[in-house]
């Protein structure tokens, strides 16, 4: 039995968020049915407001309505009419048609979420017709359904409003005079005809009628007064329904200016495996009491250095993300570390602790420094001069016999060891503990950039290079 859609019943559907199974899901049982096995499907297009390119399930039922086990048991689907469904076949799981088909046994119903897209612009719906089929299946007419799946069709418009506004009592959300006038504000997309502009009125409010839809229309915000962090670009879905009527772009000023965060460590200098005591300590320097508050202290370089505080030691400033400090309030964390075995081939350990909120933005970042001497080497480079001014280092360009000297990279900069370049600029410091240093070269050469001079134990050892010029 095969059954087709009439023009009326498309016409008919209304309303968007409704998916229709249309053939198939009653089938009348033969008056006297033969024994043995006999699918049955229904289907239907799960609701939603499906856009192109969405990810559109349909949701599949098969039942064994039968006196028999069915075995070999595939489904498929093809799409009959308007723009294309493509599914994705490893979704049917078991009933996939180039698999070795699923067994059913009598009376047994199994759901199956087929999913897939729709790509092309085409207008209209697709009608997907899905089919199973098992081996001696006693009747036929049950075992294929026509699928309608509804598109929020492509001229839809979509009323997009919101308000731009400094959160400057943090309490989340626009309060009187917190709005920003005067902000362009723009909706992009590669696939409109022209770009929409318009600009915030007195209290940070704007709106535009009629947006065409789209997954993923860009939505930019001229950059907020100085000092305020505004997102300026947010991806909107329209997908015309009203999703996107109460758009608000929160501003808000940066947590160092109200967190305050320190670090110390207990000692200067460590031995390997000794434990360091860190001593945290967060104050709410601001006018306004914060929340939400967590910490990360991680290994930016990932060298394996840095003092591992695990998170639970952090209380409600740890996973759970709910640190609170009254305004004037400070809190002190103190924690012990064992100095990782891989600080001594740096010469250093640290602690570097970023402090967050969950409505927060570009809290403060300290750290802390301990040394962890006892590791020599000879740390080699090369330096050179860009004679042809093209950025690189070409062959003949090292600094032939010049003096050299390698500085502790501090205020006081104390003379650690001096050097000579070779005919190719290269110079070798012999048996200098690990750590950072600063390299200069004789008069008249200068470093025209970075200095710095990093030298750590092989396997973390490398050559510096180092472009001077004169003057
Ligand atoms: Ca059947
Ligand atoms: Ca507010
Ligand atoms: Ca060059």
């Amino acid at each position: 039995m095969r059954r087709t859609l009439s023009g009326r019943a498309i016409r008919g559907l209304g309303a968007l968020t409704v998916a229709f199974t249309l053939a198939g899901t009653v089938a009348a049982a033969p008056a006297s049915a033969a024994p043995g096995p006999n699918l049955k499907i229904t289907a239907v297009a799960a609701e939603g407001r499906w856009l192109r390119g969405d990810t559109i399930p349909i949701d599949l039922q098969v039942t064994n309505t039968g006196d028999a086990p069915a075995t070999g048991v595939r489904a498929q689907g093809s799409t009959q009419s308007g723009p294309y469904y493509a599914y994705d076949s490893n979704s049917l799981g078991d009933l996939r048609f180039d698999g070795p088909g699923a067994s059913f046994q009598p009376g047994e119903s199994r759901t199956y979420r087929l999913t897939g897209k729709v790509w092309t612009t085409e207008a209209g719906n697709p009608l997907v017709r899905i089919s199973v089929q098992a081996a001696a299946d006693t009747d036929l007419s049950d075992n294929t359904v026509d699928v309608l799946v509804a598109l929020v069709p492509l001229d839809t418009t979509e009323r997009v409003a919101g308000q731009v506004y400094g959160d400057a009592n943090g309490d989340g959300v626009a309060g009187p005079g917190e709005g920003f006038a005067g902000l362009t504000v723009r909706v992009e997309s590669f696939d409109l005809p022209n770009e929409l502009v318009t600009v915030t009125g007195p209290d940070g409010r704007f709106s535009f009628d009629a947006v065409p839809v789209g997954p993923q229309r860009g939505l930019r915000i001229q950059h907020g007064p100085d000092g305020w962090y505004l997102p300026t670009y947010q991806v909107l879905r329209l997908d015309g329904g009203d999703g996107n009527l109460a758009v608000n772009i929160r501003g808000v000023r940066p947590l160092t200016e109200s967190l305050q965060a320190s670090i110390a460590l207990d000692k200067t200098t460590y031995t390997i495996g000794e434990t360091a005591t860190a001593t945290v300590t967060l104050t709410n320097k601001g006018t306004r009491p914060l929340s939400g508050l967590y910490a990360t202290c991680d290994d930016p370089l990932g060298f394996g250095t840095n003092l591992k505080i695990p998170q639970e030691q952090w209380g409600a400033f740890g996973s759970s993300r709910t640190g609170a400090l009254a305004v004037g309030e400070s809190k002190v964390f103190t924690f012990s570390s064992k100095v990782p075995d891989n600080a001594i081939d740096f010469g250093r350990t640290f602690l570097e602790c970023e402090f967050s909120g969950t409505t927060e933005l570009a809290g403060p970042r300290p750290s802390a420094e301990g040394k962890v001497p006892g590791k020599r080497g000879d740390v080699r480079g090369q330096v050179w001069v860009d004679r042809n001014e093209n950025g690189t280092l070409d062959p003949g360009e090292g600094l032939a016999g010049t003096a050299v000297s390698l500085y502790t990279y501090s205020a006081d900069e104390q003379l650690v060891s001096l050097a000579q370049t070779d005919a190719n600029g290269f110079a070798t410091f012999v048996d200098v503990a690990v750590g950072e240093y600063t390299l200069r070269p004789a008069a008249p050469w200068r470093a025209a950039g970075d200095p710095a001079v990093h030298h750590y134990a092989a396997p973390h050892n490398a050559e510096w290079k180092i472009k001077v010029i004169s003057g």
